[in-house]
C-alpha cells in the first residue's frame, strides 16, 4: 500500500504533507515546482482528475480537495481521534474551519490575486474591488483572531492541534504573505502561525516536500 502525495510548490498541499506527519503515516512526495505560477501540465495530466492539488493518491485511488483529503486521512487512519474529536459537538466544532479554510477564508482571499493579475490598468476598478474584498477579509480574519483569543489553549481548539489548525494555518499564512490583510496587524494571529510553525510535524512536512511560499513561480 503507497500513500503518494502529489504536491505543487507554494500551494495547500502542505496542509496534506502536514497532517500525514501528524498522522505518522509514511507517503512518497511527487514534487513539481509552479511554471508562470501554475502547475504544469504533464504534472496535471500525472495527478489525473482536475489537475488541482493537493492531490492524493492511496491505494490506487485518487482523491482531491484538501479538506476532503482532511477527512479521509481522519476516516481511514486517525483511529485514536488525535486531529479530529469522536464526540459529536467537538467534532462538527472542529469540521467548522475544515470548511471555512477554504469555503470564507480563501474564497476571500483569491479574488485579490486575480485582481492583481487580471486587472490590468484599470487602477480605479482594481481599487474599488480590493476595497471590497478587504471588508470581508478583515471581518474574517478578526473573527479567528476571537477565536483564538477565547481558546483555552494556543490552538484553535484549545491545547492540542487538530485538524482546524492544521487547514487554516495555510489560508492565514497565504493571505498574510500575500499582503491580504486589510491593512492590519493581527499579533494573536500571528503567535499561532508562529506556534504551528514551530511544530516537528509542520518542520518536517516542509523539509521532506521543500514548501515554500515565497516560489509561486
Ligand atoms: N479547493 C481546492 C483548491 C485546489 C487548488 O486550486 N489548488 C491550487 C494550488 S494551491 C492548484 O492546484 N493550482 C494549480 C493550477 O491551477 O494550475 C483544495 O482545497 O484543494
Amino acid at each position: 500500500m503507497t500513500i503518494r502525495l502529489y504536491f505543487l510548490q507554494a500551494s495547500r498541499c502542505i496542509r496534506t504533507a502536514w497532517q500525514l506527519e501528524e498522522l505518522g503515516l509514511e507517503y512518497e512526495v511527487e514534487f513539481s515546482p509552479r511554471e508562470n505560477k501554475v502547475a504544469p501540465q504533464d504534472f496535471k495530466k500525472k495527478a489525473g482528475g482536475p489537475g488541482k492539488f493537493p492531490t492524493l493518491e492511496d491505494n490506487g485511488a485518487f482523491y482531491y480537495e484538501s479538506g476532503n483529503i482532511a477527512e479521509y486521512l481522519e476516516a481511514k487512519y486517525d483511529s485514536q481521534n488525535k486531529l479530529l474529536a469522536q464526540d459529536i459537538e467537538r467534532r462538527f466544532q472542529t469540521l467548522r474551519w475544515v470548511h471555512a479554510a477554504e469555503g470564507l477564508y480563501m474564497l476571500h482571499g483569491i479574488p485579490v490575486i486575480y485582481v492583481r493579475w487580471f486587472a490590468g490598468e484599470h487602477e480605479d476598478a482594481k481599487k474599488a474591488m480590493i476595497q471590497g474584498l478587504n471588508k470581508n477579509i478583515n471581518a474574517n480574519l478578526t473573527q479567528l483572531d476571537e477565536e483564538l483569543n477565547k481558546s483555552t489553549g494556543k490552538f484553535l481548539m484549545g491545547d492540542k492541534l487538530s485538524i482546524a489548525d492544521i487547514m487554516m494555518h495555510f489560508s492565514v499564512q497565504f493571505l498574510l504573505a500575500r499582503g491580504i490583510n486589510a491593512g492590519k496587524e493581527w499579533p494573536r494571529l500571528e503567535r499561532w502561525l508562529k506556534d504551528c510553525g514551530s511544530m516537528e510535524s509542520y518542520k518536517r512536512a516542509v523539509e521532506k516536500t521543500g514548501y515554500d511560499l515565497d516560489q509561486s513561480g
